[in-house]
């Protein structure tokens, strides 16, 4: 075992509380009030690494935090409590947006934000699920997610557990042949405890998609291949809402959600952006974004 695994966490107030049940069921000026911290430990941890992908990371915040804030059934204190619902990061490189949420969570201390992708951080630039409290599946290499939270469904049919399972996967990340091999296995399973959620903000790493890939008529291809799809704005937490709730009542056949996003939303500089793909906010670019954010 490696000395990063053994390190120990400090105490975070989840533990103190003995909290239950992570179920905030929170409003939606709580939910912005979220979205607004995620934003702002997503550009000064990727700032303070001068490092990391804070666009795709953006992009999705209103998505992970109607998950975890709203969503999901989950206990903060206990990561591996059997019957919690889950959610799987297959687009790896938007670590930051994920280990800012579970430390607003209690996952972690927040002060543990500021070590990432330093050497013995408990927080690498791409997840890992033997490191990571509340990390469910060690990603980066796009594609794979889908196949894991397939086999993470069937699993909870199997053992008769009734947790759900999300899984965020990028558009560009679409292009994987795997992933469509995934949605067909899913189908065909009827696996209807099985959420995807697409980020779908245009852009992959070399700019739009429609010139380096096109994936139109996407919805009509999740569609033929027996899924249940539904599109909406993933910036607004009440048509995320919705849309997790009515996946909750689809019986028969996996649900994929659309959610249209902007990358890099929320810092004007980097919304739709290439170039903060897989590039950190400078100093400079750490203030002006700050502003923005108050
Ligand atoms: C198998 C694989 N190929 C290539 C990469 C390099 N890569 C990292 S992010 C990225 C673009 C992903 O685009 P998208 O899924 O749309 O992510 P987002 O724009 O939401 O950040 C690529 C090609 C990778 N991580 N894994």
């Amino acid at each position: 075992m490696s000395s990063q695994k053994k390190r120990k966490l400090p105490q975070t107030s989840a533990d103190s509380v003995e909290a239950e049940v992570f179920s905030l069921s929170a409003s939606p000026a709580a939910l912005a009030a979220a979205a607004k911290k995620i934003r702002r430990h997503i550009v000064t941890m990727t700032g303070k690494a001068g490092s990391g992908h804070p666009g795709g990371s953006l992009s999705a915040v209103e998505i992970v935090t109607t998950l975890y804030f709203k969503m999901m059934r989950h206990k903060p204190h206990d990561p591996r409590w059997p019957d919690r619902d889950r959610f799987i990061l297959s687009k790896g490189h938007a670590a930051p947006l994920l280990y800012a949420t579970l430390a607003e969570c209690g996952y972690l201390p927040v002060s543990e934000l500021c070590t990432l992708r330093q050497m013995d951080s408990l927080l690498q630039g791409h997840t890992d699920c033997n490191l990571t409290p509340g990390v469910e599946m060690s990603a980066g290499a796009l594609g794979q997610g889908l196949s894991f939270a397939l086999g993470v469904a069937l699993a909870g049919r199997l053992n008769k557990q009734d947790y759900r399972v999300h899984v965020l996967l990028g558009d560009g990340e679409c292009d994987e042949g795997q992933v469509w091999e995934a949605a067909m296995a899913s189908a065909h399973f009827k696996a209807d405890n099985l959420v995807a959620i697409v980020d779908n903000n245009g852009q992959q790493i070399d700019g739009w998609n429609r010139d380096v890939m096109n994936l139109e008529p996407f919805p009509d291809k999740w569609q033929a291949f027996g899924w249940q799809v539904i599109e909406v704005d993933g910036h607004n937490f009440s048509h995320l809402t919705q849309a997790f709730k009515k996946a909750k009542q689809i019986k028969g056949q996996p649900t994929v959600i659309i959610a249209h996003t902007v990358k890099g939303k929320g810092v004007s500089f980097m919304e739709n952006n290439p170039d903060f793909h897989g590039a950190a906010p400078n100093a400079i670019e750490v203030d002006l974004a700050m502003k923005e954010l108050e």
